[in-house]
Parts: C-alpha cells; structure tokens; sequence
C-alpha cells in the first residue's frame, strides 16, 4: 500500500494534476477598502444634486397638448355630427383594409414555408428597438500547448541566446589554441557555469580537438554533454516515505525565492495524485503570507494550520505535525518566512523549528526543502551553504528559471554542493513546476534541438 503510494509519488511530477476548482477570489485589501467607502453613508447634501436653472413648472412642455396644425378655433368651427360621421367612415376603411391583409398573408403563408417575420411592435418615440444581437464569434481554437521542453527552452532563452552567440562569435574562423581555451573558459564563469564544469568542457575540448578548426556548434555540443555529466547525479525524484504518516517537508530560503508558491505547485501534484495534504504556515511575520498559504491550501484542495500573526513558528509546526498526524495527513508542508542568510538569530528560529519537529519524529522534517531564485546569481552558493549548515537542507527547487539570464547557476550550485534539485519553477502558475531534468535543461541550456 505504502508502496504504491511511493512510486505513485516518485513519478507525480510527469503527471497532470487534476483540475480543482478555483476557491472564490480572496477581496484585496484595496478593494475591501473601496467597497466600504462606497457604502459608508456620505453627507445628505453631498447626495442632493441640486439643478443649475430649475425649469418652472408653467414653461414646462406637456405630452397631451393640443396638436399644433389645429388651433382651438378650427375645432370649434367644425359641426360634431359631421366629425362622427368621418371617423366612422374612417374606421369602416381601415376594417376592410386590414381584412384584405390578412387574407393576402394567410393566402402568402400558405404557398411558403417560411418561418414568419418576428412582429416588431411599434415603440414609442425615445425608443429604439436594440439590433439583434450577432451570433458569438466562435472562440478561437486553444493555441496548441507547448511541451515540457519547448517551455524551459523559452524559459532558458535568454540564458542560452547570451552564451551562444558569445561562444559563436569567439569561435568564429580560429583554430582551437590555449588563447581561445582561455577566453572559453572566462566567458563560461561569466555565464554562471562556476569553475569546475568550465573547466570541464575546456579540458574536453583541448583533448578533442586541440590546434584543429572549431565551430561555435562543436562547442555547444560539448558543452551540453559535460552539463549533463553535472547535473545528472542530482537530479532526483523527491522521495515521499509515506510510512511515516505525515512525511513532513520544510520549506526555507531567503525572502521571496518562491517558497510559498512552490508549495502551492507541489500541495497540486499531491493532492491530484489523491494524497491527503496539509499546508501548515510558519511564516507567521506577515498576514498577506497567512492569507496566501491559506488560498493555495484552498485551490488544492488541501488542509490547511495557521496560527496568530506574530506566534511562535516553531510552535506553529508542532501543532501542525500532531494535527496532521490525527487525521493521518500523507504529507504536511511547512512554509517558512523568508530570512537572508546572514541573519543569525532568523537563522537560529529555523534551527528552533527543525528541533521541535524531531520531538515528535527523530526523522522529522524528513525533507528540507530551499527554494532559490535563478534571478540571484552568484548568491545562491552562499545561500545554499548556510541554509545547508543551519536547516540540514537535503534538497532544492530553482524558481524563475523562466526569463532569466542567469540559469546557469544551477550548474554551479549542483557542482558545488550535490544537493538534489528535485524540481525546477518556469512561471507563476500552478502547472509551472516540472520535474528536474539533467538532459533537459542542458539541451536548453546550450540552445540545442532534443
Ligand atoms: N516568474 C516566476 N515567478 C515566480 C516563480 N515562483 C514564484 N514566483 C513569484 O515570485 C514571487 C515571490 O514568491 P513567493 O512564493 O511569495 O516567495 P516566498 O519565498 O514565499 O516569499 P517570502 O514569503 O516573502 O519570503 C511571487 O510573485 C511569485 O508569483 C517562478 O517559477 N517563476
Ligand atoms: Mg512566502
């Protein structure tokens, strides 16, 4: 049982949530604000609008006055007799005439099998009779939707237009010489690659092709395949022990890395591979984080713990962990404030939780997650170091890998510290988080077809 939940899990990354339905959009706090002033009662005579120039009441036009091509005295002039006398040849002529229409449109609907003219009824003046309203255009066709792949390569194009067309133009008609070596090995640090992996590809390339012509190509090629030497051994499925009943998951890293909606993108794979899922919200700093932790729990159908603006987070992931355990949670999430790294005593708060947590499991928490942002650069290292000593992370996910020059940081990272990276963020959606993939992510990296 316990089994096929692990492989069930091993593999929720490939597939595709079921679709929840979206919790009722949360009020801002501005409109909120605008609501309540839009109903405060405002002062009476703000309200009144008082008329510039009031129409007196005897210059005042009225609908039943006398016609104006008869004036009073015609009327009077003509003898009643001969006015009743008119109207009732008058009405004689329009009974037969509308006798003789509707003879000729029973006659018409007789030979055609038309379906008759709608009857427009005749408004009154003022009015106007609205146009039919036109069919809806017909929706457009639901533009393809682009594979896993295509989405990192656009998410990667910057990162790998940059160090393409750099390594194009530096191998353009010159010979593989240490000059070039040099200068390959300079732009691929700039490019975040980090030491080890650029020493890599230039070492590869001098034993390959070594005083021979080289292209921009020949050097992307190998430069994909030294990446993936990298990145393979760390990229891994994020082992769920689903025996422990919750398999607790800590979710750290500096402010606004992407934590919490990396847990809302994860709370979705769970709970739609049909995993009980409780959010617990630990960072308990700022209301706005209390709120959108609760929202996602809501969109994804999990359970959600929160407790006072202000309380003990680590007292907070207590109560979560015994909570989840009593309604025998699959997973509990524990989301985090955001703290930089240099901070000690944020620091030692994160230290506090982990304590607490291995009270009720030594285990626990069983994964430390640190998420990090490929729009920092060069930070990250650092960040994964002290994050690594102080919380015992044992695995990582990059966000906003989409749109940014630096994604070769990554590389960096998983050269240096050889912490799985178990997922990778390309947007802000709740499908925007795919399982990492070494072969994957240098091919977009390098700006090669797959
Ligand atoms: N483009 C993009 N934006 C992302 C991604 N992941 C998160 N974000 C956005 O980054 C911003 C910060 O995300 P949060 O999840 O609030 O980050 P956090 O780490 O919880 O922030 P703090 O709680 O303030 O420390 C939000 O606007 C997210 O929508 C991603 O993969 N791509
Ligand atoms: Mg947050």
């Amino acid at each position: 049982m316990a089994l096929g939940f692990i492989k069930k899990v091993f593999t929720f990354g490939k597939e595709k949530p079921a679709e929840k339905p979206a919790a009722p959009a949360e009020l801002t706090a501005e409109e909120k604000a605008a609501i309540s002033a839009e109903t405060e009662p405002r002062d009476r005579d703000e309200d009144l609008a008082v008329a510039e120039d009031p129409v007196l009441a005897e210059q005042m036009e009225t609908a039943g006055g006398p016609a104006d091509d008869l004036s009073p005295e015609d009327i009077s002039m003509v003898p009643l007799e001969l006015l009743e006398a008119e109207a009732e040849e008058e009405k004689a002529e329009a009974l037969a005439a509308t006798a003789d229409d509707t003879k000729a449109e029973i006659e018409a609907a007789a030979v055609s099998d038309a379906p008759p003219e709608p009857v427009v009824p005749v408004l009154p003046k003022g009015f106007a009779a609205a146009e039919a309203r036109a069919p809806e255009p017909e929706a457009p066709a639901p533009a393809e939707k682009l594979s896993w792949f295509q989405r990192l390569k656009a998410g990667l194009f910057r990162t790998s237009s940059q160090l393409t067309s750099q390594i194009t133009a530096l191998f353009t008609k010159r010979k593989l010489d240490d000059e070039t070596l040099e200068e390959l090995e300079d732009l691929l640090i700039q490019a975040d690659l980090g030491v080890e992996t650029a020493l890599r590809v230039t070492d590869t390339l001098a034993s390959e092709r070594y005083g021979k012509d080289v292209t921009g190509e020949d050097v992307t090629k190998i430069m994909a395949t030294e990446i993936v030497k990298v990145l393979k051994p760390v990229a891994k499925p994020l082992a769920l022990d689903l025996s422990h009943k919750p398999h607790v998951i800590l979710v750290v890293g500096v402010n606004g890395t992407g934590k919490t909606t990396t847990i809302g993108k994860l709370a979705a794979k769970l709970s739609g591979s049909g995993l009980k899922v409780m959010l617990a919200a630990g960072d308990t700093f700022r209301a706005a984080a209390i709120e959108q932790l609760k929202i996602w729990a809501d969109r994804t159908g999990s359970t959600f713990i929160g407790t006072k603006l202000g309380a003990d987070a680590a007292g907070l992931a207590y109560e979560g962990f015994e909570r989840a355990k009593a309604e025998k949670s699959d997973v509990l999430i524990i989301d985090t404030a955001g703290r930089l790294q240099n901070k000690a005593e944020l620091m030692a708060e994160l230290e506090k939780i982990v304590r607490v947590l291995g009270k009720l499991d030594p285990d626990a928490p069983h994964t430390v997650l640190q998420t990090l942002d490929a729009t920092t650069g060069q930070n990250a290292l650092q960040q994964v170091e002290i994050f690594r000593n102080v919380a015992g992370v044992n695995g990582l996910i990059m966000t906003k890998l989409d749109g940014t020059a630096r994604g070769g940081i990554l590389v960096a990272i998983a050269a240096k510290h050889k912490l799985p990276v178990y997922f990778i963020g390309v947007g802000e959606g709740i499908d925007d988080l795919e399982p990492f993939e070494a072969e994957d992510f240098a091919s977009a990296i390098a700006g090669i077809a797959r």
